[in-house]
């Protein structure tokens, strides 16, 4: 999705080169195309809406700053609404912290487990992750041997039938480490029950993030997901996973980017 943005962006802005004053009908061709990207790849209207409409009054309102052309001064617009859109929260801190995963089953949370454990183990953070899915069988051997092949501790018990056991437990084994991960179970459909558990554990762990997870492939359908789990543990991070899978990876993001939008502070990630 975000290879098609690019290389559409690039030719709008290509129409700008050699330009010394902002012309309207420029920006407004450039922000049509944009458009065109950003709905082909399922991005929610509403923002599509607010993000061309920001872009065309700063183009055309900002001055144009000294020794910057018009392509540059447009092209840092674009990039700096983008990054507005993708929440304030921005980066992954990396300092200590608990980081709960939600999620339904198959959206990938497992996966982004691990490869989040790499991520902070590559900042030379020490990190350590706690498999609390009782239900999945197989679970507890999916993420730890994902955990073993990049040398992570990974606390579990595939005979344990009680998540929230496994998190009191977990926890005080993983002391002395900065980042801890909670891999959680989801189901195929948002019982009550895995949400009462989710909340049990948020609770239980005093979990410093709650991010949730979504699969690209659900496109606008995430947002009832989105919220539900919001309401349940206010989430404050989104993760859209299977981004390479699929072209409606927009939509998805925009639930997440709708969800981040109502809750300041938060972010959204599409890996
Ligand atoms: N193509 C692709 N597949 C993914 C990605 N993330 C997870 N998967 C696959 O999706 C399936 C479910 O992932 P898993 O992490 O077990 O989901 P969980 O049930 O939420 O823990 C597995 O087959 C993963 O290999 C991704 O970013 N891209
Ligand atoms: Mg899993």
């Amino acid at each position: 999705m975000l290879d098609k943005l690019g290389s559409s962006l690039k030719d709008a802005l290509k129409k700008l080169a050699g330009k010394t004053v902002v012309d309207r009908a420029a920006v407004e061709e450039l922000v049509k195309d944009l458009q065109r990207a950003l709905l082909q790849s399922d991005v929610n209207v509403k923002l599509v809406m607010g993000l061309s409409n920001a872009i065309k009054k700063r183009s055309l309102e900002e001055e144009l700053p000294k020794g910057v052309n018009v392509r540059e001064h447009v092209l840092r617009i674009v990039y700096q609404e983008l990054v507005n859109l993708m929440g304030d929260g921005g980066e992954v801190k990396l300092g200590a912290q608990t980081i709960l995963m939600a999620g339904l089953q198959g959206s990938g949370k497992t996966t982004t487990t691990a490869k989040l454990a790499r991520y902070f183990q590559r900042k030379g953070l020490r990190v350590g992750v706690i498999c609390a899915d009782t239900f999945r069988p197989g679970a507890y051997e999916q993420i730890s041997t994902l955990c073993s092949k990049i040398n992570i501790p990974c606390f579990g018990d595939p005979k344990e039938k009680d998540a929230l056991k496994l998190v009191r437990d977990g926890l005080p084994s993983m002391s002395g480490l900065e980042v801890v991960i909670i891999d959680t179970q989801g189901r195929h459909a948002l019982e009550n029950d895995l949400i009462q558990e989710i909340i049990d554990i948020n609770t239980i762990s005093k979990a410093t993030h709650r991010w949730l997870v979504i699969d690209a492939a659900l496109g606008q359908q995430a947002s009832e997901q989105a919220r539900r789990f919001h309401e349940a543990i206010a989430i404050d991070g989104v993760i859209i996973t299977k981004m390479d899978g699929t072209a409606k990876g927009g939509g998805a993001l925009s639930a997440g980017l709708t969800l981040t939008a109502s809750f300041p502070g938060s972010s959204a990630w599409g890996i």
